[in-house]
């Protein structure tokens, strides 16, 4: 199973790199990070197996942060409705979004950066998105709230963008070259 140690952090190189596209049909290989990143976080989401392990609660887990640089994404999140959104994404995208854009109030946090980054990062409200199941299925989706943001840190991650770099007044180096998506 993956634990905290499997998860690389801020200065390694996979999280500044443009992860690639993942072959389909995924290979055994590919499906099973992709299968063991949903299973963290489902672990990491349990009180009992969370505090066994040591794990950091998540609601998404991108390849990267394993160190591994392809286009696979987890996401374990609940929106304000209650409903579910838990999947495994290989080479997912946005199709569209809104204009509007939203935020946590709080800021976000990263699996991969141990301290807390103060700042607000905007995100578009709305998104539909699309993306290879772990059952080899492309799926469009709707997302907004909390599961639309959870997925654009993620997208981000494969892209090589921290959370931070999308803060207002960050003084990353990124920032100024940054593209909206
Ligand atoms: C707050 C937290 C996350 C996404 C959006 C807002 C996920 C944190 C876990 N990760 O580092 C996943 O990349
Ligand atoms: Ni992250």
């Amino acid at each position: 199973m993956i634990t905290m140690k499997d998860i690389v952090r801020e200065g390694h190189p996979a999280l500044r790199k443009m992860a690639e596209e993942v072959s389909l049909p995924p290979s055994e290989e590919d499906r099973e990070t992709a299968e063991k990143m949903l299973e963290f976080l489902k672990n990491s989401q349990d009180p009992e197996i969370a505090e066994k392990y040591n794990l950091r609660s998540g609601v998404g887990l991108a390849a990267p942060q394993l160190g591994i640089t392809k286009r696979i994404f987890a996401m374990h999140v609940t929106d304000d409705k209650d409903n579910l959104y838990s999947y495994s994404f290989f080479n997912p995208r946005i199709i569209s979004h809104s204009v509007e854009e939203t935020h946590i109030e709080g800021g976000e946090g990263c699996l991969s950066v141990d301290r807390e980054v103060p700042g607000i990062v905007p995100r578009y409200k709305r998104i539909k998105v699309e993306g290879t199941t772990l059952e080899n299925e492309k799926v469009t989706l709707r997302l907004r709230g909390l599961p639309a943001i959870v997925f654009q840190h993620e997208l981000d991650h494969l892209n090589g963008i921290m959370f931070y770099d999308r803060i207002d007044d960050y003084k990353g180096k990124f920032k100024k070259e940054l593209p909206k998506l």
